[in-house]
């Protein structure tokens, strides 16, 4: 069975309580079975400047379901949560990327795996270095560890441990 790492974002409040649900959705799948939960990091926008600060988190699952069947559920769960779609890059209420599928390299119209900007995100691959900073990333042929020992000094001054407000 492939493990999976899938990234989860949100820029909309309650983004706490976005998380939370999208993992319970996740957690009430059949056929996905959650495993480990990343820390929760707060970070800049990056591409579409004009918008509020993200959560980001990472979670590794087993699952049995193909990755066009996952996609469906990761679209499903999106849906589930109200995302509205505007401005590209723009600000969600939930964004689900299938980061990593195991060690497959996917190449479809709707789906490419591992996920084609993970190597230049922060809020990807440092919640994804907590949980396996080992895993050699098919395709770059580096270790998430690299992959964040390569991201430019100054993307990690718009990224930190997220402090929820008591
Ligand atoms: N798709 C292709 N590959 C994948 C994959 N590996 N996982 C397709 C999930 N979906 C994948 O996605 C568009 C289409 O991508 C899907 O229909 C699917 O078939 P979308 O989420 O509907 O569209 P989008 O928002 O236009 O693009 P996308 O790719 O989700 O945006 P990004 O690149 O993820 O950027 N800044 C911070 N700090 N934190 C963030 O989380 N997120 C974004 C969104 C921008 N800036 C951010 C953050
Ligand atoms: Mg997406």
């Amino acid at each position: 069975m492939p493990i999976v790492y899938i990234a989860l974002g949100t820029n909309l409040e309650p983004r706490a309580t976005h998380l939370e649900k999208a993992l319970e959705l996740f957690r009430s799948l059949p056929d996905v079975e959650v495993k480990r939960v990343s820390s929760i990091y707060e970070s800049k926008p990056v591409g579409y400047l004009d918008q509020p600060d993200f959560l980001n988190l990472v979670f590794e699952a087993d699952t049995d379901l193909l990755p066009m069947d996952l996609l469906d559920s990761c679209q499903n769960i999106e849906q589930e949560l109200g995302r509205v779609r505007t401005i590209r890059f723009g600000p969600r209420t939930l964004d689900v990327d299938i980061v990593l599928y195991g060690v497959e390299s996917i190449e479809e119209e709707r789906l490419t795996v591992p996920h084609p900007r993970m190597q230049e995100r922060s809020f990807v691959l440092l919640p994804l270095q907590e949980l396996n900073p080992e895993f050699v990333v098919p395709g770059w042929n580096k270790t998430v560890n690299e992959l964040v020992a390569e991201l430019p000094p100054e993307d990690l001054e718009e990224i930190w441990k997220y402090a929820p407000e008591a």
